[in-house]
């Protein structure tokens, strides 16, 4: 299976306010280095840089607004004479919600991010837009016949929403790649989100569509981050009413009740006939990832890839979470030598 890469990543690694302290964040660097190493040493297939994207590849799945923040944050915030990291520190909360966007970036900061998670530092919007690079360039060979691909984005993207960051995300990267299918000719595309928190942003972005089927399995949001959405209770709005499915699993979950999850939405998205099928794929479902709470095993992650296959669509695997830096590479190319053994 062919791999994406960009180097570009390197240039964000950035803090996150963590049990009230500002600590440097779990999502660093080093973990898209420890999975293209494993993804190198496995021989696993050729590894291939991005191909740069219209910005317009991005607009599809969020607002012309959005992207213009992302774009210009960082300056904005250095010409207030700051060289750290930009964090939002103020939110529009519920009577709130209807404000117009400020003027200045403390505001904007704010207006734009759904927690203090997603820092924004002088490298961020390159390495942003690299990665959603390299989830449309893996989109294209999937596009083009591959039965499978690997797209090592970083920074990850599923709590990115229409028209927010959080949860270390910008740019939703499987959202995007989702688009492209459509944008190319596809009338239905599914998306499978296995990492361990809750898409809220892919949910977001299309919770009112009938032409994208999502499904996510993760920590019960009662106790788990992102705390606010990814309840079973949430199955889309309007014409997309019955194209959102959420498994909400507790604490302590492992493989045997897991795979009863992903048996089921993997029934229900082969069902729904889409043309391709995206996975945002998190491995911080592993047992020892250091922010969650369910119990996989490395050899977990083949299964995982085994029962991926068994729906016989073409896919694209989207790096999201796992922290667990040591194993990341491992999981995460188990997956997709599992799927590979079984497509
Ligand atoms: N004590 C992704 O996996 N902090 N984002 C949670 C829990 C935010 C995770 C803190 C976790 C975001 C892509
Ligand atoms: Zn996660």
């Amino acid at each position: 299976m062919l791999t994406v890469f960009s180097s570009s990543h390197r240039l964000h690694h950035g803090s996150e306010l963590k049990d009230g302290a500002l600590t440097p964040s779990f999502e660093k660097p080093q973990r898209a280095e420890t999975v293209l190493a494993r993804v190198r040493a496995s021989g696993l297939g050729e590894v291939i840089a991005e191909q740069r994207h219209d910005r317009a590849c991005y607009v599809a799945a969020h607002s012309e607004r959005y992207v213009s923040f992302l774009e210009n944050a960082w300056s904005e915030w250095a010409a207030t004479g700051k060289s750290h990291d930009a964090l939002p520190l103020v939110w529009p909360v519920r009577d709130l919600a209807s404000a117009p966007e400020p003027g200045f970036i403390d505001g904007k900061l704010g207006f734009y991010a759904m927690d203090a998670g997603s820092p924004i530092t002088a490298g961020t919007w390159e390495a942003v837009r690299a990665s959603a690079d390299v989830a449309l360039t893996g989109m294209d060979q999937v596009i083009a016949g591959a039965p499978g691909a690997f797209a090592l984005c970083r920074p990850p993207g599923h709590h990115a929403a229409r028209e927010y960051m959080g949860g270390y995300c910008y740019l939703n990267n499987a959202a995007i790649a989702a688009e492209r299918c459509l944008a190319q000719g596809a009338k239905r595309v599914a998306i499978l989100d296995v990492d361990f928190h809750h898409g809220n942003g892919t949910q977001n972005i299309f919770y009112d569509r009938p032409d994208v089927f999502f499904a996510s399995i993760h920590g019960d949001p009662r106790v788990s981050y992102p705390y606010f959405s990814g309840y079973a209770e949430e199955t889309g709005r309007g014409a997309g009413e019955g194209c959102n499915a959420n498994y909400p699993l507790p604490r302590g979950t492992t493989w045997s009740h897991y795979q009863q999850a992903l048996d089921h939405a993997l029934q229900r998205i082969v069902a729904w006939r889409p043309e391709f099928l995206v996975i945002s794929l998190g491995v911080d479902t592993f047992e020892h990832d250091p922010i969650s709470h369910f119990l996989l095993t490395s050899e977990n992650f083949l299964r995982l890839g085994q029962c991926i296959a068994s729906s016989g669509l073409p896919t694209l695997f989207v790096m999201e979470g796992g922290y667990m830096v040591d194993e990341i590479g491992i999981n995460a190319v188990n997956v997709l030598q599992g799927f590979e053994a079984s497509a």
